[in-house]
């Protein structure tokens, strides 16, 4: 099946001018058949190999250079009664968090301001829920709309949604709903009792449905084998529509979690599972999600080069830090990175977006973009 093409047509290099010709050209051999023997073989490839695959994709896809800045906010924090074993916010381990209540939608709204402020084009809300109340919907639902008229993408990760919730979402102008399947589905009881993995295909499905984009993606370095890790991505691959947005997380270990113990996820299988994961969905934004803060810039520039496209930006994720936006700044600088200007999903619902995506295109290319906020990568270079 195909699907909108989220590169972003105005912020194309010479690098990638047919890159939109090729990846209407890709549309119709998106796979949604993969077998584990072919992933396995993806990864078993040599090094060298599969990075040259993996790039030579992403380019035909993707402006090489152009990379999704979202910032996140925990909008209610910890006192989950999940028991997913990652889970700072799970109420079953002490990890001395702070419990806070669902945040005034005013709050909310001056984080997303600030958030814009810094460069930021995605606004992306998590609360600490199994799934929402209905007593919560109209809360967050106005958070949808107050987030979307500042001109950012928005998103939201709640837990696990009802029909009639995922509706409401879509109708509110929601642009993309997070909700991970985190591994595979035989490794997956070994992380979560709580809820089963139909439970989470079940919810991804209500979001197809009502119109949502869809972020899914998963956690490595959880003591996960690597046929684990094949079936994870083929899961992800064989939806029904590849998840226009796969983020890829590298655990955190947070003291008090039944994974705080876990060993060192090894730095090759990390960017193996990012460049296999930008083979089997070419058209779809690979982000590079938690645990940067124990990546090296290097690491974080080969993830770029196979293909993650999107990152967390700001010096929190939902609860653990992150690295500090003026080093995110820089390494876009040192590397010749821009920020992407969001289009896609003002194409599918929202007028406001498109005119916030036309402003900055607008503004880029008097000298003024959003990008100014990142550090010049020809300044940069010239100042070493
Ligand atoms: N409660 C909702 C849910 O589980 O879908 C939304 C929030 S939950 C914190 C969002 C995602 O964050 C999880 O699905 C998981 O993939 C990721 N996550 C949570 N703790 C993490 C950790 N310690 N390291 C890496 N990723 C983590
Ligand atoms: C996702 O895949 N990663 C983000 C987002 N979706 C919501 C969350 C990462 C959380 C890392 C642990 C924390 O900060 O609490
Ligand atoms: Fe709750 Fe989500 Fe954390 Fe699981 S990952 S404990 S559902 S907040």
């Amino acid at each position: 099946m195909s699907q909108t093409n989220t590169a972003a047509p105005s912020a194309m290099t010479e690098h990638s001018l047919s890159a939109a010709q090729q990846a209407s050209a890709s549309r119709g051999l998106l796979r949604h058949d993969w077998a584990k023997d072919e992933i396995k073989a993806l990864f078993e490839l040599p090094f060298n190999d599969l990075i040259f695959k993996a790039h030579t994709v992403h380019r035909q896809n993707f402006d090489p250079n152009a990379v999704q800045v979202s910032t996140l906010l925990s909008i209610k924090t910890g006192a989950c009664p999940e028991d997913c074993a990652y889970c700072p916010q799970s109420t079953r381990y002490d990890t001395g968090l702070s419990v806070e209540q669902l945040m005034e939608v005013e709050k909310v709204i001056t984080q997303a301001e600030a958030a814009k402020q810094a460069g930021s084009t995605r606004f992306c809300m998590g609360a600490a829920w199994r799934s929402p109340k209905d007593r919560d919907m109209p809360a967050v639902l106005a958070m949808v709309k107050g987030v979307k008229e500042l001109g950012l993408e928005t998103c939201m990760t709640l837990g696990m949604l009802k029909q009639d919730q995922a509706k409401a979402l879509g109708e509110a102008g929601l642009d993309y709903y997070n909700h991970n399947l985190d591994t595979s589905p035989e490794y997956y009881r070994d992380i979560i009792t709580t809820r089963t993995y139909q439970d989470r295909l079940d919810t991804l499905q209500q979001v197809r449905d009502a119109g949502i984009n869809v972020c899914a993606g998963g956690i490595v370095g959880m003591g996960e084998s690597s046929a684990d890790r094949v079936g994870f991505l083929q899961q992800l691959a064989n939806l029904p529509e590849h998840p226009q947005s796969v983020p890829i997380n590298q655990l955190v270990r947070v003291e008090g979690t039944p994974l705080a113990n876990s060993d060192d996820f090894d730095s090759f299988d990390f960017i193996r599972t990012l460049a296999v994961a930008r083979i089997m969905m070419p058209e779809s934004h690979v982000r590079l999600s938690a645990g940067r803060e124990e990546m090296n810039q290097e690491m974080q520039a080969l993830a770029f080069f196979v293909g993650a496209n999107s990152i967390f930006y700001g010096e929190k994720l939902l609860t653990t830090p992150n690295p500090q936006a003026n080093e995110d700044m820089r390494l876009f600088g040192k590397l010749g990175i821009h920020p992407e200007v969001p289009r896609a999903a003002a194409d599918r619902h929202s007028p406001s977006i498109e005119k916030s995506a036309d402003a900055m295109e607008a503004m880029s290319q008097s000298g003024q973009a959003v990008q100014s906020l990142f550090y010049d990568a020809a300044a940069m270079q010239a100042q070493q």
